[in-house]
């Protein structure tokens, strides 16, 4: 097997079945890190707690279904880069940010018509479309009120967030099935819908935890980054794992028809390939199409295109850590993204 992430010539390896495992993550290996995900636990549950007892329950429905919690790991992790321990109000800044993704996953969940995520039962599948929507509605409500008890800055950062969300969101809808999707279109949509909370994270991160605010800045560059190479693999492993090692159908993007990074470097190749993707994708896909449309992103460049850019994302977070002081902490920021790549493997 060849690592990506140790950034080999990627012209030489074949770019095929591709998995990962973000449990890896650095972020998940400090001495703190036990601890701190106690806490983190800890105050998601707290958060969804209310007088309703059927609410809660669907509330909660996610967070007993697991994940990784990495946004308010990213931001434990970022109020820790001068040595200090993260303290109460990060662990609840960095919740806030979960309970965004979390709200964000309820609907999309129910935009996707999805029938299980982290393993279990979706809400929308487990007790309607309404109570989904409404339940993510409650999380984004108890998000707001931690993010306001934190004070106005972060307040505001946590509403503007949720917007980039919405907007990253809204940029892929309108260029779904669209084979002139531009790559400024893909950049915008996963900046907005994925990076821009992995940034938010961060900087929270840093603002409660006081760290000045150039600090403040490049936790921000950092989080933004990072999030772009796990949208960047994210988006690579749709298109070239294996049903089995994503747990899910793979392809799915395809026949959403939401043209990742992968899929419009390759249409963009000019080559017969290429423009056969092209010729069949812009339209919901039959069986044999699909197969056909991941054969051809799978066999060809832009794949290893798109790992590129992911690499560039990589060293971008890693600059970002330029100023930060030699910390446990920051030796943790600077593995992150590269592991994220590291764990897409390529059968050779
Ligand atoms: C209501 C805030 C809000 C937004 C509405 C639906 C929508 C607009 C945005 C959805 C954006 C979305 C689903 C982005 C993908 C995010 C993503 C990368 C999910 C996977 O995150 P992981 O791997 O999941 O951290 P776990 O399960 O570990 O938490």
């Amino acid at each position: 097997m060849a690592s990506v992430g140790s950034r080999p010539s990627l012209s030489t390896v074949p770019l095929e079945n591709v998995t990962s495992n973000s449990q890896t993550s650095p972020l998940l290996a400090l001495s703190t890190s036990s601890v701190d995900r106690g806490r983190i636990e800890a105050a998601m549950h707290a958060a969804v707690v209310t007088p309703d007892e059927y609410l809660t329950e669907i509330a909660s429905h996610l967070i007993v279904a697991g994940g990784k919690r990495l946004r308010p790991v990213l931001s434990t992790v970022a109020a820790q880069i001068g040595g200090d321990t993260a303290t109460d109000d990060v662990v609840r800044g960095g919740v806030s940010c979960e309970l965004v993704h979390l709200g964000s996953l309820y609907h999309d969940d129910v935009m996707d018509e999805a029938d299980t995520r982290r393993g279990v039962e979706t809400v929308n599948a487990k007790w309607g479309n309404l109570q989904a929507i409404l339940a993510g509605d409650f999380l984004l409500s108890r998000a707001s009120e931690i993010a306001a008890s934190l004070g106005t800055e972060v307040a505001g950062l946590l509403a503007r967030t949720i917007g980039w969300l919405c907007e990253g969101q809204i940029e892929e809808l309108r260029f779904t099935y669209d084979v002139k999707r531009t790559e400024a279109s893909y950049y915008a949509s996963i900046h907005g819908k994925t990076a821009s909370l992995y940034g938010t994270a961060a900087r929270i991160g840093g603002i409660v935890a006081g760290h000045d605010e150039a600090t403040v800045e490049a936790l921000t560059d950092y989080g933004n980054a990072y999030g772009m190479v796990f949208q960047i693999v994210d988006d690579i492993l749709d298109a070239t794992a294996t049903d089995e090692q994503l747990g899910k159908p793979a392809g799915h993007d395809l026949v959403e028809g939401v043209y990742t990074l992968p899929v419009l470097r390759t249409m963009a190749l000019g080559s017969a390939d290429g423009d056969e993707l092209t010729a069949l994708l812009g339209q919901p896909l039959e069986v044999d199409q699909q197969r056909r449309a991941l054969a051809i992103v799978r066999s060809n460049a832009g794949v290893e295109s798109a790992v590129e850019t992911a690499g560039e994302y990589v060293d971008r977070a890693i600059s970002a850590c330029a100023g930060f002081a030699d910390t446990e902490a920051t030796a943790a920021l600077r593995a992150a993204p590269g592991a994220l790549l590291a764990n897409v493997t390529i059968p050779v």
